[in-house]
């Protein structure tokens, strides 16, 4: 009966995804353009890596360009990772370069797959497993659960490293201060807060702040600016994507 294979393909090779990914090597947290660039790499490095993000189309904030105006600007220093996902660019002035939105965010999440990350939409994460004084995991439901109020216990992945990906409200870094008391990574040891944009200087801090901010847990793209109190920068996407290289290469010489 073509129905019930259809309905069984779909549940067991689901279910074999899910059990390959309650053990990982990176839990990401959020699919913009910085996790879904960190991703692609590790990956390509062999490493079990999952992207969890509680939209139905993961990308973040890439696929909008700026107000709906669907373009990217990228600057040079970015341009190897634009071409590394093979995304079409074109010269606009002064070494910055503009592609398409839609084709950009598009490009990094069918790379990311393709080299072997996994990408679960619709999942939130509204925690992490926190050992020993070390971040080791996420704690994950259903988007649609938290949406209605539901009352239903989430399911626990564990991971090696955990990346916040959040974007603008760094959302890992704000769990793990509030619930367990400890003191992040930063000048204040919480999430300062991201500050007015200064496009220069926010695409420098964003990189400059990709780091471990708490032991296990990493940080990269708008995340790190928020919880390092450095500028926003607007629709330039360089500095994420130079983040999420920047994230992926940290953990990947932490695991050699
Ligand atoms: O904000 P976002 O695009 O992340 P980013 O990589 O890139 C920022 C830029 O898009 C832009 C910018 C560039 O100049 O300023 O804003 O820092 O994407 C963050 C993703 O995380 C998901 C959310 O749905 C989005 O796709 N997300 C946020 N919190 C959670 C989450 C959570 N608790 N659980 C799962 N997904």
């Amino acid at each position: 009966m073509i129905e019930k294979q259809v309905s069984k393909g779909i549940i067991s090779t689901y279910f074999a995804k899910m059990e390959k990914c309650l053990e990982l090597d990176v839990a990401i947290v959020g699919g913009g353009p910085s996790g879904i660039a960190a991703a692609y790499y590790m990956a390509k490095a062999g490493l079990n890596v999952a992207i969890f993000d509680r939209k139905l189309s993961p990308g973040g904030g890439m696929w909008g360009g700026a107000m709906m105006f669907n373009q990217l600007v990228i600057q040079e220093e970015a341009l190897s990772i634009i071409k590394d996902f093979d995304i079409n660019y074109e010269l606009y002035e002064d070494g910055l370069y503009t592609a398409d939105s839609v084709e950009s965010t598009s490009a990094l999440l069918y790379k990311a797959t393709h080299a072997g990350a996994t990408i679960f939409n619709c999942y939130s994460v509204e925690d992490v497993v926190f050992k020993n004084n070390v971040v080791s995991g996420v704690v994950v439901n259903w988007t649609p659960v938290l949406r209605e109020g539901l009352h239903v216990d989430p399911l626990n992945i564990m991971a090696k490293f955990v990346i916040d990906g959040t974007g603008h409200d760094s959302e890992m870094c704000q769990v793990v201060a509030r619930k367990n008391g400890i003191k992040l990574n930063t000048a204040t040891g919480d999430v300062i807060g991201e500050r007015s944009l200064d496009v220069a200087e926010g695409e420098r801090q964003v990189v400059e702040g990709t780091k471990e901010i708490y032991p296990g847990l990493y940080v990269c793209g708008m995340a790190s600016s928020a919880v390092g109190g450095t500028p926003r920068m607007g629709p330039i996407f360089g500095g994420m994507l130079l983040s999420g290289k920047k994230v992926a290469e940290a953990i990947i010489n932490r695991l050699k």
